[in-house]
């Protein structure tokens, strides 16, 4: 459990002394696309059909706009508030390169983002580029989603669409409006294939890694990447260890010292990090892709 002390008012939920909780870390590391950087710093996410603006200042977190109830319902356990990264970090540390890494990222908390939505947003990613992909997701929340009532800084927002209203859009539009290219068919057909039922993404909350990985294995367009980072990114599988381009050099450069591939590189970080695998991989992702390692 995080330490901090809870307070609400006007509409906020104040989180003083919370450590181990930077907005810029959390959601510029790689691991979620729905946010906008405001002005002021502030950060704004749409999740679980919510706007929520997140703001640091000084030693504490403003969440606005919220109250206790929906926070103890929803952001808590968004923000992965159960868990303790003072003792994450301790033994990750023991290691001089993630120290260096967590020394840089060391705000980040792993996001318990939600299934559905990850899993097409990580289809999405396939050969892609985080502002693209930021892009896309935006578009098709526009104009499949649903609006949602708050308006915040002048703006509206949309919430990620439902498997139903995604299931049910026609493949030439969508591509024509979201510009996902050839990921578009894999899209809609994992979308079918989730609104009909043949796989219930809730059962893999109670699956081991290997099982969720092969269940989700099983959709268009999820590959052993794509489904590492979703069951580490919605499922909560602190083992998982997804390897991309970034991951790939940043273990190369400072691990292995030559071009090894992505299944042994995997395995390799299994070994190194066990079950903390997901939280190496992502203080080594933003380390890597922020400074470049071995471009
Ligand atoms: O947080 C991420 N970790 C890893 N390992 N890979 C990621 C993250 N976020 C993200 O978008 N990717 C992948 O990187 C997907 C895609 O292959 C590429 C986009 O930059």
């Amino acid at each position: 459990m995080e330490k901090y002390k809870l307070l609400e008012k006007d509409n906020k939920i104040i989180l003083k002394n919370i450590e181990n909780f930077h907005p810029k870390h959390i959601f510029e590391c790689g691991q979620a696309f729905r946010w906008y950087k405001e002005e002021d710093g502030s950060y704004t996410t749409i999740s679980y059909g919510r706007v929520l603006n997140v703001k640091k200042e000084g030693k504490d977190v403003i969440l606005y706009p919220t109250n206790k109830e929906e926070f103890e319902k929803i952001w808590m356990h968004y923000f992965d508030l159960e868990r303790d990264y003072s003792s994450i970090k301790k033994e990750l540390s023991k290691d001089p390169i993630l120290k260096e890494a967590i020394g840089f990222g060391d705000g980040i908390r792993v996001l318990n983002q939600e299934p559905f939505e990850i899993v097409i947003s990580f289809i999405i990613s396939a050969n892609n580029q985080i502002p693209r992909i930021k892009k896309s997701i935006e578009t098709i929340s526009l104009n499949y989603g649903k609006k949602i009532d708050t308006k915040l800084k002048g703006k509206d927002y949309y919430s990620f669409p439902s498997p139903k209203e995604l299931a049910d859009a026609e493949l030439e539009e969508f591509n024509k409006i979201t510009k996902v290219g050839f990921r578009g068919k894999r899209v809609l057909a994992t979308s079918k294939i989730i609104e009909k039922g043949e796989l219930e993404l809730q059962a893999i909350f109670h699956m081991n890694r290997d099982d969720g990985k092969e269940a989700l294995m099983t959709l268009p367009g999820v590959g052993p990447k794509v489904s590492d980072c979703i069951l580490l990114f919605a499922f909560d599988k602190d083992e998982a260890f997804p390897v991309d381009v970034w991951v790939k050099r940043v273990m190369e450069y400072f691990y292995l010292k030559e071009d090894t591939n992505v299944k042994h590189i995997g395995e390799h970080g299994k070994r190194i990090f066990g079950s903390l695998a997901g939280f190496a991989q992502q203080y080594l992702f933003y380390y890597a892709r922020e400074k470049g390692i071995g471009k």
